[in-house]
């Protein structure tokens, strides 16, 4: 299999689906040295959820390349409380956008998933063709299936239309523009937010919720749009392609890591009435690495990073107001 780009982004009008979600604008960033001409969709004129919306702009708009990062998403306790909004946002967003793509003749097209689509129980580290080998994690399995019927949609337009769409699996993601609201967010973030504001009024103790023994695999999101990038430049087939880092740990041990960087020195207490969700779900990175890619950013650095941009962007701007 070659590495070399096979599929040039230059001069070609992109449209990144979802461009102010986190995955979505860290993809527009990595798409400004590439020569590309960026298009976007408002949310206030297009509901990607109507397909009335979503035919008229990319038939007025036209664009030849579509990242679909644009998706309902949240952790545990919102995939678990919103069951019908995660499975239909996602369904009817990712089901007018391809099928669009083909009536407007989209050159090339890359679908978003996510490890949530592999069984609770996959043997780890998990390969790509463990999708379908067993039952889901019941906390998501609404968002895993509209995720497994997003893969599917592009597999079968690809067969019967012969249309260059493919698919990534990111592993869980953090970083830049993540949400830091702690009903609806995900591990990473929500313990960034509770070791700050607990260093910030003197408490004693910082609540995780679970057992903390799950184990996850966190990605920075700057590498998960380099790898989509990749993807879109070198990869052109059927299957999709898991996109990690390789190595996972605790969520007792990212809590430690998070209060280290944040400066806590107080306890941590776990609140076992909160959900664990999926034991383990450490993904293989095989096919993705014999494609030629790697992760750059170290989840320390990126704990740090994420850190200074919460302290920037959310507190900075909450204190203002
Ligand atoms: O990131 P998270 O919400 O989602 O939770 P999943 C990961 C683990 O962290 C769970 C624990 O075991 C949580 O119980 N956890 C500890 C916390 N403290 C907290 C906290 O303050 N907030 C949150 N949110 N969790 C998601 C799926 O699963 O993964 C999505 O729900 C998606 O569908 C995403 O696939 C990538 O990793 O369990």
């Amino acid at each position: 299999m070659t590495t070399e780009p096979q599929f040039s982004l230059a001069g070609k009008r992109v449209w990144v689906a979802g461009h102010r979600g986190m995955v979505g604008a860290a993809i527009v960033r990595r798409l400004a040295s590439e020569g590309c001409d960026l298009v976007f969709a408002d949310r206030s004129t297009v509901d990607l959820r109507r397909q009335a919306d979503v035919e008229a702009w990319m038939r007025s708009n036209k664009p030849d390349v579509v990242f679909l990062a644009a998706a309902k998403v949240g952790g545990i306790l919102a995939n678990d409380r919103f069951p019908a909004q995660f499975l239909y946002d996602n369904l009817m967003i990712e089901a007018n956008i391809i099928q669009a793509a083909h009536e407007t003749g989209v050159q090339k097209l890359l679908f978003l998933g996510s490890s949530c689509i592999y069984p609770k129980f996959a043997e780890q580290p998990i390969v790509e063709e463990a999708l379908l080998t067993g039952a889901l994690e019941p906390t998501n399995e609404w968002y895993a299936i509209a995720k497994i019927a997003g893969i599917k949609l592009a597999q079968s337009y690809r067969r019967q239309y012969g249309c260059d769409f493919i698919s990534a699996m990111p592993t869980n993601l953090y970083g830049p523009g993540d949400n830091f609201d702690l009903q609806s967010s995900h591990v990473l973030p929500a313990l960034l937010r509770k070791a700050h504001e607990a260093k910030i009024s003197g408490a004693d103790t910082l609540t995780v919720w679970g057992s903390g023994t799950p184990y996850r695999e966190f990605l920075h999101v700057d590498d998960c749009a380099d790898a989509c990038v990749h993807l879109m430049q070198t990869y052109s087939d059927d299957s999709h392609v898991n996109v990690g880092s390789g190595t996972d740990l605790t969520i007792r041990s990212l809590a430690e890591a998070v209060v280290e960087v944040v400066g806590f020195a107080g306890d941590l207490v776990f609140d076992t009435t909160k959900p664990d969700g999926t034991p383990r779900k450490l993904m293989s990175g095989a096919k993705l690495r014999s494609l030629g890619w790697r992760p750059n950013i170290e989840l320390l650095d990126g704990l740090k990073q994420t850190y200074g941009w919460y302290l920037d962007n959310v507190v900075a701007t909450t204190s203002k107001t």
